[in-house]
């Protein structure tokens, strides 16, 4: 690949976010009233609910005794995948093969209307926390946008508590293993929130092949397990779903000589992209998938899914979903169309995605099976009866960023595999995703995909399993619940109580219902709606009653119970109702720090990336970076892509050019001997064994060594003449240069 970018501008691209609700307030007062639907209680489901055969019984009558039936405070086991659907789960309606939770399902209950946050950062705010993510902090992703933007500072704030927190003082050991995902400079790991132990990734996402540098174990001073990487492009003896259930098998030993109940945060990083999977798991879907398609399997799930009785069997199949015109989708031919027929196209490509898919799908698979172990661990040592088991999903299936999918780090890059190069896909020397038109189907039914707050982003599958504290057998409950229930469910079962303040600071009261009277499938009272803010899209659940909105365009209203699946629009029909929920809205954000109208970065921040002729793809690649410099000043960033974690820059400190690479956080840095100022070239280049070298005016002025080239695409764009966000080097960010930056080149060959 030769990536070569030689005009620069600034990234900011001011995004107008226009708020219709002014207008639609205006249109709707000159509509004639209809009478004002009753809102339902939270209680209130499809009317097909009742037609299955439910069969409950309760230990005692009401919930309350049924949990105080439990002398041994439970353990509790949280299960949170990473972008996986609503229908990827067997017991949800899929094809992908997950025994181990179909099983808990079956005795236990699954909820059909239940919520996350959209996005991986603001749903484990929330499910740490029991606020909403901006209350907490973590409204968007990891980046901090200043004190100006407090529902937005990457971090979780010092006024919330995290569930670890809550449960340590009940007498709970307290385990996190895989995904922490919220962090920003600050650099709080879990063991600075409640976690007496860590084994996992603290950023949010990369390869599941290689520990290193992506995998730790926290506190430091512990005897990690000890595993090989992959090398020549084959597995070693570590894969990260595997590791994840090594660790988990191990804090719960350690739970059980400690003779504590353990709370066992387990946050799988499958199936985020990159999609990798052991070989043997991917060819169990191969040829299945390339011969449905997205199509057959988007019409075969919703089918299961009304025989399991999940959606109103006269749900009818919604159109294919359409991909946004938003970030590197912006360049992409599809952009603003819907994801294309499966049969439209060409035989080569429907084998490249069908395997993309089967990646995904084995990596379902194999987190079932890690699944599997941790239940059998349990059932080994009898702790199966008494551990509360929660699995759910962090947001919906993920369309980044056409329906192709991509390769090499998330981008518009795509590479159409075909031949032996299909049998590598899914292996240590692959990343990609496998696109919008996967992602379409494994939202079935739903409309959109992780990043929306329609149904397709934000309607997790969610499981409670628990033989000592409910008696369920394949239960299915319509109670409406969301991610803020967590904090007080859990407080219940562990007779654990919610703190006034936290190192002296007030913590901010729990938005959540505790959900243990559904688990006795008894209503949950609810007294205000359920809502919804992420990378400016906005929602609100009010009974039967959503209303929508994408980023920066018109409300809608939708009737939960006649169109779950969110395709007829009802505000000019309902306008009292619709105008009701836009202003509990409107005072929610404005008590929750929520701003769904402007984001100084213009983008989704960690996970988001501005469009793509703007910053270079450098992963893996070898860069010279060419460029003329005007200045007196004695230092300032000349230009940087990346910050602190990878990157590299061309600065200068007190008055001498220098070259930085930031790999895995680590920091290579070259200087120039020779002091510049008035009018200079530039030229540095990082080399394929990762040789470092400095060039002023074209001669040599420096030479260093990092570990290697940049692994991996950097958060931070491309910008010239300061760092933006976090800092690539050794300087304070933005570290602005007083003077001109012109012909700028970067090769990434
Ligand atoms: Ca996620
Ligand atoms: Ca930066």
């Amino acid at each position: 690949m030769r990536n070569q970018l030689s005009t620069l501008h600034k990234m900011r691209i001011a995004k107008i976010i226009h708020n219709h609700a002014t207008r639609v307030r205006a249109v709707a007062r000159r509509i004639r009233k209809f009478p004002n639907p009753e809102a339902t209680a939270a209680l209130a489901g499809p009317k097909f609910i009742t037609r299955l055969a439910l069969v409950i019984l309760l230990l005692t009558s009401g919930s309350a005794v049924a949990i105080g039936a439990a002398a041994v405070k439970p353990n509790i086991l949280l299960i949170l995948a990473d972008d996986v659907g609503w229908s990827d789960v067997g017991c949800y309606g899929s094809e992908i093969q997950t025994p181990n939770l179909d099983s808990l399902a079956k005795a236990g209950v699954k909820f059909t209307q239940f919520y996350n946050c959209a996005r991986c950062c603001p749903s484990r705010a929330t499910l740490l926390t029991g606020l909403y993510p901006q209350q907490a902090g973590v409204g968007n992703m990891t980046d901090d946008q200043g004190p100006a933007r407090p529902g937005y500072r990457g971090t979780l704030q010092p006024d919330c508590v995290t569930l670890a927190e809550v449960l340590k003082p009940a007498g709970y050991g307290t385990y996190m293993v895989g995904k922490w995902h919220l962090r920003n400079q600050s650099d709080v790991k879990p063991t600075d929130r409640g976690f007496d132990e860590f084994y996992g990734m603290l950023g949010g996402y990369n390869s599941c092949w290689d520990e290193n540098p992506y995998y730790t174990r926290w506190p430091k001073n512990r005897t990690p397990r000890t595993y090989t990487s992959a090398k020549n492009g084959r597995p070693g003896t570590f894969y990260s779903t595997d590791a994840f259930a090594d660790y988990s098998l191990d804090f719960m030993a350690q739970a059980r000589s400690e003779k504590k109940p353990f709370f066992l945060y387990l946050a799988f990083n499958a199936a985020h992209f990159p999609l990798h999977a052991p070989e043997k798991d991917i060819e169990k879907y191969e040829q299945l998938y390339f011969e449905k398609g997205w199509d057959v399997v988007r019409a075969e799930r919703l089918a299961r899914e009304k025989n399991l009785g999940l959606v109103p069997p006269d749900l009818a199949l919604t159109p294919r979903s359409p991909v946004p015109a938003k970030s590197f989708a912006k360049s992409s031919p599809y952009a603003g169309k819907e994801n294309p027929a499966w049969n439209s196209l060409p035989e080569d490509r429907r084998r490249d995605l069908a395997r993309r898919m089967a990646v995904y799908a084995a990596m379902v698979d194999h987190m079932d099976q890690a699944i599997g172990r941790v239940v059998n661990d349990l059932k080994q040592h009898g702790d199966f009866d008494n551990t509360l088991i929660l699995f759910l999903s962090d947001n919906g299936a993920c369309w980044e960023w056409d329906p192709l999918g991509f390769d090499g780090s998330s981008g518009p890059h795509n590479e159409l595999h075909t031949g032996e190069t299909l049998k590598k896909m899914g292996g240590p020397e692959s990343y990609l995703s496998y696109g919008s038109g996967w992602a379409n189907a494994c939202n079935t039914p739903w409309r959109y995909y992780k990043h929306f707050d329609f149904e397709g982003g934000t309607r997790t599958p969610f499981i409670v399993h628990w033989p000592a504290g409910m008696k369920a057998e394949n239960e299915i409950s319509a109670q409406i619940g969301h991610l803020i229930d967590l904090m007080p469910t859990l407080l219940e079962v562990a007779g654990a109580s919610y703190p006034a303040e936290r190192n002296g600071v007030k913590i901010q009261p729990m938005e959540g219902r505790s959900l243990v009277p559904a688990f006795a499938n008894q209503p949950v009272v609810r007294a205000a709606p359920l809502f919804f803010e992420h990378d400016g899209s906005r929602a609100v659940r009010d009974g039967r009653w959503k209303l929508v909105s994408l980023v920066g365009d018109a409300w809608e209203l939708y009737d939960m119970e006649a169109d779950p699946a969110e395709m007829h629009n009802l505000i000019t029909q309902l306008p009292d109702q619709a105008h009701t929920m836009m202003a509990a809205w409107n005072a929610w954000a404005k008590r929750c720090h929520v701003d769904a109208t402007t984001n100084p970065f213009g983008h989704g921040g960690a996970e988001a990336h501005e469009p793509a002729n703007v910053s270079p793809q450098i992963a893996n690649h070898p860069l010279v970076i060419r460029c003329d410099v005007t200045t007196d000043a004695r230092s300032g960033v000349v230009l940087a892509q990346g910050g602190r974690e990878y990157g590299y820059a061309l600065h200068l400190s007190e008055g001498r050019p220098v070259f930085s690479v930031r790999i895995a956080r680590q920091l290579f840095a070259v200087k120039s001997t020779k002091v510049v100022s008035g009018h200079f070239s530039l030229e540095a280049r990082l080399e394929k064994d990762g040789k470092m070298k400095l060039f002023v005016n074209g001669t040599l002025a420096a030479t260093g060594q990092a570990s290697g080239l940049i692994p991996t695409q950097p958060l931070d764009d491309l910008t010239v003449g300061e760092d933006e966000k976090s800092a690539v080097g050794d300087y304070a960010a933005p570290n602005p240069l007083n003077g001109k930056v012109d012909n700028v080149k970067i090769t990434a060959e």
